[in-house]
């Protein structure tokens, strides 16, 4: 769906969810922009129990002059809309959103579906924010963000206040939304700073006594009292403050499921990843290495474990993490390579951009992909590998040489890439301007002479490189532990799903 097959109804309105945050109300105002831009009639309204008092948001509501209305139609009574109602940053029949009645129902949403799709619905539990989808939705229109003065700066704070103040932020549509967008900086300091209230300050507080440490691993988990959920970002960095504590999860209940942050301070854990595997399977979790988040529904929590109460469920998950894993340094790893077996890389075509023809030379350039930004400057001979995940990997000229052969042909989305969620993305950081890598890749295979030694993992790895210090490749059971044959400190995992491609017995 996309907002102009909206445009059929004449009656537009759009509702908040109950108790609105900055994202409902930002997300909201898009969308009014947009539908006033095509001469429609159209309203912003929220109901529920309480209006809106937080004082960031009353803020919000005054500085940005968001036409926002309360409709209080009171415990059982009920209200019927004309023409097309559209719930945003909720959907519609949710427990979070009080029930207009309408003939004809949109849904706009980031959160996870919670319960049968209706037709008209655009819903993505991927991103940070529901701006960011609205921001999103406004751009295929072809509508310009700044023909309103204060609507970047909205989108901008609904992301903002989403992501734990972009600490958990991890799509990259998110981070091209916080870039491209016109933010008054001065009033989002002035929101930032109204940010919590002294009952919340209490909440941290109790919150703070009530940790449970596991000593083993040095971590700690807290259970927090319903809060805004910035809050528990900043619970978890207080924690994280504590010299026992290396690792640590902050988490309270929410609507329709959990909220949680997560932070860590060691290397050896990758605050992004444990979210994601806290989530796993009940949610969506990520962020940075020192700082992520997530969310789990309670519906899937509920039917996944039916009788482990939340703090359980966290303080194990925990643990299972830290026992999930073996950690290995290749520089001093001795690999015992009789038993893993002998594996040459098969030849499959991947594309490549040779990126000084693209950009001149020390250009600062950031590329983002699926798996985060690599930042770099542009040099003479220098080449991106693009995989067929649409991961990069950046190689100087004469490594190109000697293990890429070019196939001398253009380059398809479609016959390369896997999985196109996320499109690897080029930014020129001098002027903010976005090209799409693949538009300027060619095809190459790869020489036939990479050899490895290969096994299947029983349990998990992270395995260090000596080239790069501060992160690590991270291998599930089932996913291969890769030694190359010339070197035997040069260790890598390839995942399960890739590897009969990409490798065949020698
Ligand atoms: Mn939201």
């Amino acid at each position: 769906m996309r907002l102009s097959d909206l445009e059929q109804y004449d009656k537009i309105t759009i509702q908040c969810h109950d108790n609105p945050d900055a994202d409902t109300l930002a997300s909201g105002y898009g969308l009014f922009c947009y539908f006033k831009s095509r001469a429609k009639e159209v309203s912003l309204v929220y109901c529920g129990r309480n209006r809106i008092q937080k004082s960031n948001l009353c803020l919000m509501v005054e500085k940005l002059k968001l036409p926002v209305e309360y409709i209080d139609i009171g415990g059982d009574g009920w209200m019927e809309v004309e023409g097309l109602l559209i719930t945003v940053d909720c959907q519609y029949g949710s427990g979070n959103v009080t029930g207009l009645r309408a003939g004809n129902v949109a849904i706009i949403d980031h959160h996870q579906l919670d319960r049968e799709a209706i037709p008209m619905c655009v819903i993505n539990p991927n991103l940070g924010s529901c701006a960011t989808l609205v921001w999103k939705l406004l751009l295929e229109e072809g509508f310009d963000i700044d023909s309103d003065a204060y609507l970047g700066t909205a989108l901008y704070y609904g992301l903002y206040t989403d992501t734990n103040q972009f600490s958990e932020l991890y799509n990259p549509l998110d981070m091209d939304m916080r870039e491209s967008v016109n933010a008054d900086k001065g009033l989002i300091t002035l929101f930032r700073n109204s940010n919590i209230s002294l009952k919340e300050l209490e909440i941290a507080g109790i919150a703070l006594i009530r940790y449970s440490y596991n000593d083993d691993y040095e971590f700690a988990v807290i259970k927090a009292q319903p809060c805004d959920p910035n809050i528990l970002g900043l619970i978890s960095d207080f924690l994280l403050q504590v010299d026992a504590i290396k690792t640590c999860a902050v988490f309270n209940e929410v609507n329709d499921g959990f909220k949680f942050s997560v932070r860590s301070c060691i290397r050896e854990v990758n605050a992004s990843e444990l979210a994601e595997f806290l989530a796993e399977g009940i949610g969506s979790g990520g962020g940075h290495y020192e700082k992520a988040g997530g969310f789990i529904s309670r519906k899937l929590y509920e039917e996944k474990y039916p009788t482990l109460h939340s703090e359980g469920y966290f303080n194990n998950r925990m643990t299972e993490y830290f026992d999930s894993y073996e950690l290995i340094y290749a520089d001093e790893y001795e690999a015992d390579t009789g038993a893993m077996q002998r594996y040459v890389k098969r030849r499959i075509p991947m594309g490549y951009v040779k990126l000084d023809e693209l950009l001149p030379v020390e250009t600062p350039v950031t590329i983002r992909t699926m798996k985060g930004d690599i930042d770099m400057r542009i040099e003479e001979d220098l080449y991106v590998i693009i995989d067929m995940k649409g991961e990069i990997n950046a190689v100087c000229g004469r490594k190109f040489r000697q293990r890429y052969q070019p196939l001398g042909g253009g380059y398809g989305v479609e016959d390369y890439l896997e999985t196109p969620d996320y499109i690897p993305v080029i930014k020129d950081r001098r002027n903010g301007r976005d090209m799409l890598l693949t538009d300027y890749a060619r095809a190459c295979v790869p020489e036939e002479d990479e050899k490895i030694y290969a096994k299947p993992l029983e349990r998990g790895v992270k395995v260090f490189s000596s080239d790069d210090r501060n992160n690590y490749m991270h291998g599930r059971a089932g996913d291969y532990l890769a030694i190359r044959c010339d070197d035997r400190h040069d260790i890598y995992v390839v995942a399960k799903e890739l590897f009969s491609k990409a490798y065949q017995c020698e």
